[in-house]
């Protein structure tokens, strides 16, 4: 049977230890990913934390892949890259050198132990709609949600455009 792969989109977002520099290193160990493809990467955004507030602005930015790993085998690697970049778990929602997060696997809704699926923040976080738009300003969600709708929905009050994707590979 050929392979089938799935498109995942992740979450990144960095406010330690240069958060530019994080992403590049995370977007980098993605593209290592076994079975994965990398597909595309959002523009780069700012915005203040969402959370405790006395902890650094944020750069956040969308990846598209598409990966024949099934959801708990890519958390598993997601938690390497993380590992390997130094995350420490200490605060809820606090700072952090990378957060990598499946946004959407495919049409899945998963809800074990380890993943909920679509990320249940999605709708009130702009650092994750306005990325998921520069890549698929089209998608519908499982069950049938418009990101467009979301974002019509939801004045954009906590994110800036920080670099093009097209800035964020050059030289590389
Ligand atoms: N987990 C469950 N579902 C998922 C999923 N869809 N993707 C579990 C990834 N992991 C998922 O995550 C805790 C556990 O969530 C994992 O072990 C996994 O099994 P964590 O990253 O260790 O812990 P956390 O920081 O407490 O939670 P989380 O969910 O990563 O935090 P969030 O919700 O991502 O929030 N403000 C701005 N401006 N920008 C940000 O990027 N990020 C956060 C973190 C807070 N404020 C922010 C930002
Ligand atoms: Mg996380």
């Amino acid at each position: 049977m050929p392979t089938r792969y799935h498109s995942v989109y992740i979450g990144l977002g960095s406010n330690l230890e240069n958060p530019w520099e994080q992403l590049h290193q995370a977007v980098s160990a993605i593209k290592q990913v076994p079975d994965t493809k990398f597909q595309a990467l959002s523009n780069i955004y700012k915005s203040c934390p969402l959370g405790p507030q006395e902890q650094p602005e944020f750069l956040n930015a969308v990846a598209l892949i598409s990966t024949a790993l099934p959801p708990e085998k890519l958390l598993d690697q997601l938690q390497r890259i993380e590992k390997q970049q130094h995350r420490v778990r200490s605060i809820h929602w606090g700072p952090r050198t990378i957060d990598l997060d499946i946004l959407l696997y495919a049409d899945l809704i998963i809800k074990s132990k380890r993943l909920t699926v679509p990320h249940p923040e999605i709708a009130q976080r702009d650092f994750v709609l306005i990325p998921l738009a520069d890549i698929c300003p089209h998608l519908v969600f499982p069950g049938g949600v418009r990101l467009a709708d979301l974002i019509r929905a939801k004045p954009q009050t906590n994110i800036q455009l920080y670099k093009s994707a097209s800035v964020f590979f050059e030289n590389q």
